[in-house]
């Protein structure tokens, strides 16, 4: 399965009620493309869904915030997952699309490849459900997303995916116009 096919089929689960914050580069464009707008797109400096999440779920209470994070930005922002288990939001989900590459930027190897998800996020005390694998059939994901999205507390669903970038449009939104949107929709 390619990551950017998990983003698709993430549509057949949302509720509406959801806000997604995701990762810069191919994954904020697939978000962009293949769920409803608007979302919180970060562009720019890698690191951030983690914390940015986090953030968002505390300030938007009502709302269902899932985080889409790939490997390289969750590796480089790591320390968050401590804040994240501490704060502990309930209504914050976080989506891990690993295609153990920087897919966006040439498709350099990462170090993700010696993760064990279950471990690392146990070791962090937060609730997680077993990792979404290349070959699972779709039922199987959609039943790992469900699971995830009905969890009534903070849940990290990890996805090991293969890498086939489809050729994406940039997002033609100025981070400056996604914050000030976001400030102004409340709904
Ligand atoms: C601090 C920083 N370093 C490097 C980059 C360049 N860069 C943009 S996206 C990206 C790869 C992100 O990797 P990952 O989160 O695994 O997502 P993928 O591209 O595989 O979808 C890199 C290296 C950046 N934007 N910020």
């Amino acid at each position: 399965m390619y990551g950017f096919e998990i983003i698709q089929d993430l549509a057949a689960v949302l509720s509406g009620n959801e806000l997604i914050v995701s990762s810069n580069g191919n994954i904020s464009r697939q978000v962009y493309h293949y769920l409803p707008q608007p979302q919180i797109y970060l562009r720019g400096s890698m690191g951030l869904p983690i914390p940015v999440g986090l953030g968002v779920a505390m300030a938007r209470p009502e709302k269902q915030i899932l985080t889409i994070v790939g490997d390289g930005n969750l590796l480089m922002g790591l320390g968050s997952l401590a804040t994240t288990a501490f704060v502990r939001p309930s209504n914050l989900k976080i989506l891990i699309i690993d295609n153990n590459e920087y897919a966006t930027t040439g498709n350099q190897r990462t170090t993700s490849g010696i993760l064990n998800y279950p471990s690392l996020l146990d070791g962090f005390d937060i609730p997680n459900i077993v990792p979404i694998l290349r070959n699972d059939p779709i039922e199987s994901v959609r039943g790992k997303f469900q699971i995830w999205l009905n969890s009534s507390e903070l849940c990290v669903l990890p996805a090991l995916v293969d890498t086939k970038p489809p050729t994406l449009s940039n997002i033609p939104l100025h981070p400056e116009e996604i914050a000030a949107f976001q400030r102004t929709c409340k709904e």
